[in-house]
């Protein structure tokens, strides 16, 4: 495992409860004044629970293949064995098998799709919903500081148009001990801010600045999205429990807005998408590339 100096989350005062767009999803104007303010909605029951814990079964089986797992413990309750650290880790061989083996996974991609999720994307962003191709799935173990996402914008390394929403979706209940994500809300207004070199987390990077210490958090559910914009600021909270914390990141713009091509690549480029789908039915829409009108930047 590579060693990353110890870097907790910055410091969070007060915890708010996320702007609930759940309600509005059939009523896009309101859903879209309110992610407009605040610039995060959380959508309850946007993924239908079942698919969401069918696929968090699937990632747990393949934490146990990795070794991660306590032994003797129920799979569901996803305890780490002892003293293992799991976060992203592209220089370790096992971490590198386990991704690779959930970006095969097809149900993993197709959460991206899920109607309430897709229609309230589409609320948001007044237009027809391009999804982007390039899923993330997360496991952040227990101890796990030193893999805690620091402060960001997911422009900085999304780049196209700034009116991308990411779905940071939970796979399986997140409650305070396994952390989750929190959000500084209103921070989309501010456009983008400067970044330095972090010592941890995924991505590298984080804001360089002061940040106010008022942020958006609370647990949530398998089958919940929070959504947020480009610019938004958010960041990982320290996983304090014993298990692994499972999530996956999925992005979201207008069909006619411009695109960066890195967006449309196996998350970390750890496979080509032919590798990806060697088992995917031939018939399969989510074989389909983007559309020949897809605005794509280099
Ligand atoms: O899940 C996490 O720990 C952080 C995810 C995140 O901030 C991101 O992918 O942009």
């Amino acid at each position: 495992m590579a060693m990353i100096a110890s870097m907790a989350q910055t410091v969070i005062d007060r915890i708010l409860p996320h702007p609930d767009g759940t309600a509005l999803v059939g009523q896009p104007e309101r859903l879209r004044q309110l992610a407009d303010e605040h610039g995060v909605v959380l959508i309850r029951n946007a993924i239908d629970r079942g698919a969401v814990e069918a696929v968090r079964w699937m990632l747990l089986e393949r934490c146990r293949t990795a070794g991660w797992l306590k032994e003797g413990q129920p799979m569901a309750d996803a305890r780490a064995a002892p003293g293992i650290e799991i976060g992203e880790d592209v220089a370790n061989p096992v971490w590198k098998a386990w991704y690779q083996s959930v970006q095969r996974l097809r149900p993993f991609h197709a959460l991206s799709e899920a109607p309430v999720l897709q229609a309230a994307l589409a609320g948001i962003l007044g237009g027809p919903v391009y999804t982007h191709l390039r899923h993330i799935a997360r496991s952040i173990g227990p101890t796990s500081a030193a893999w805690t996402t620091p402060p960001h914008q997911d422009y900085w390394y999304i780049g196209g148009t700034p009116d991308t929403w990411t779905a940071w979706i939970p796979i399986g209940d997140c409650p305070e001990t396994l952390g989750g994500l929190a959000v500084l809300p209103g921070s989309h207004k501010r456009g983008v801010l400067p970044k330095r070199r972090a010592t941890g987390g995924a991505g590298g990077l984080e804001v360089d600045g002061e940040l106010p210490t008022s942020w958006t958090w609370e647990p949530l559910r398998s089958g919940d999205a929070l959504l947020f914009h480009s610019y938004t600021v958010h960041q990982g909270r320290d996983n304090r429990s014993q298990s692994i914390r499972l999530s996956a990141d999925m992005r979201f713009q207008r069909r006619s807005d411009p695109i960066r091509r890195g967006s449309l690549e196996v998350h970390l480029r750890c496979l080509t998408w032919p590798d990806v789908m060697v088992d995917w039915a031939s018939g399969d829409p989510l074989r389909a590339g983007p559309p020949a009108d897809l605005r794509i930047e280099d």
